[in-house]
């Protein structure tokens, strides 16, 4: 055996040699062989389909900001803002008492009076009626002294912006546990955005909850800025967290978050591109008929330029015909001597002025009263 020795270690030695070459050399082989590893590609995401209006793009929940507003009171608003109705270079009420101050009035000072209703965007068919009814009076009643004139005109304009139309926001929800819903159209820059933070506010002080929905969803900063009204008086803003998501998803997201959290009011701002009728029809006529699947329309609500005169009428109309108006809002009262419009619009649309906005302040939105109304154009 130990004879066998000296032969046998170099025997193992070569044995184990032979096993290890036997398992390593294939596996080296076979690395070589493998094909170089491909570059990594992208991963591909399929685009999901565009969502459709039920189910909605992601849509984010406000949270109110910490500090929060408390608006001012609503009753006496427009007693309050009267001033900045008369406000304006040349004021509708001191042209025609300036007339109406003459002792005998000719046919010439009738003539003025009119001009003047017109020039304040009264409305040919309106002024021509207001004149008439006044100089019957006059001459029926024998009147003569410029106050007594003066008082007659006053209940002529009075009778004219209709002292007996029903000029509440319509805000309460058609069923109990439903919210009131309020859309409110209009062209750009005629001031909706700004009206729906102040009616917000109104809503606030009235002591109602409110959800606002950004159904503009053209550009990010038109929800930016309607936030930013929430927030100040705590009040939550839906919105699309992209630009160019489907308005009318938005509306019905809004309405739907109303709902669920069991608030008085959803306000619902849209975008004001008016490119042409059919486009407007067919966006409006969308965001109506899925709000409606959730909650019954309160009130529908065109906002004005008061400034715009003839080009605001021309919107006016368009609008009365594809949204379904059911009251106006007539901004920027102030800075204009064309208050008249509020007569000619209702004319045209044949629903109320229902709220005036009398300056950018964010309480600067009053309740429309007729006699108020009237009382502030004639200073
Ligand atoms: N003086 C005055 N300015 C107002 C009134 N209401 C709105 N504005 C101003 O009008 C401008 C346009 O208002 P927005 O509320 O952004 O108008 P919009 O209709 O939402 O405009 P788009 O979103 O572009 O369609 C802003 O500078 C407002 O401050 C008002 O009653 N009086
Ligand atoms: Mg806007």
């Amino acid at each position: 055996m130990t004879d066998l020795l000296p032969w046998l270690i170099p025997l193992v030695v070569v044995v184990v040699l032979g096993v290890v070459a036997a398992l390593v050399i294939p596996r080296t082989r076979r690395t070589k062989q493998l094909p170089p590893t491909p570059e990594p590609r992208p991963t591909v995401v399929e685009p999901t389909t565009p969502p459709d209006v039920v189910s909605a793009p992601p849509v984010t929940e406000v949270a109110p900001s910490p500090v929060v507003e408390a608006p001012a009171p609503v009753a006496g608003r427009l007693v309050r803002l009267r001033d900045r109705l008369a406000r304006s270079g040349s004021p509708l009420g001191a042209r025609l008492l300036a007339v109406l101050s003459r002792d005998h009035l000719t046919e010439d000072d009738w003539d003025e009076l009119e001009e003047t209703l017109l020039l304040a965007d009264v409305g040919a068919g309106p002024a021509g009626e207001l004149i008439e009814a006044l100089r019957t009076r006059v001459r029926v009643q024998g009147v003569s002294d410029p106050a007594a004139v003066r008082a007659m005109l006053r209940e002529e304009l009075v009778t004219l912006v209709g002292p007996t139309m029903d000029r509440d926001v319509h805000t309460d929800g058609a069923e109990p546990g439903t919210p009131g819903v309020v859309l409110v159209v209009g062209v750009n820059g005629t001031g909706k955005t700004t009206t729906v933070g102040k009616l917000a506010r109104v809503l606030v002080a009235e002591d109602k909850t409110v959800v606002l929905g950004a159904a503009d969803t053209f550009r990010a900063a038109a929800a930016d800025q309607l936030q930013t009204w929430g927030s100040r008086v705590g009040v939550p803003t839906v919105r699309a967290d992209r630009d160019g998501a489907d308005p009318a998803a938005v509306a019905f997201d809004a309405v739907k978050q109303g709902k669920a959290d069991g608030v008085d009011v959803v306000l619902v701002d849209t975008a004001g591109r008016l490119q042409n009728k059919a486009g407007l029809m067919d966006e409006l006529g969308k965001i109506t008929r899925v709000i409606t699947r959730e909650a019954a329309l309160s009130e529908v609500l065109l906002v004005l330029d008061a400034t715009t005169g003839q080009n605001g009428m021309q919107q006016a109309r368009v609008f009365g015909e594809v949204a379904g108006v059911t009251g106006i809002v007539l901004t920027k009262l102030d800075g204009t001597a064309k208050g008249g419009i509020v007569v000619a619009v209702q004319r045209e649309l044949g629903v109320p002025v229902k709220l005036v906005g009398l300056g950018e302040g964010p309480d600067d939105l009053a309740p429309f009263d007729a006699e108020q109304f009237v009382d502030g154009i004639l200073g």
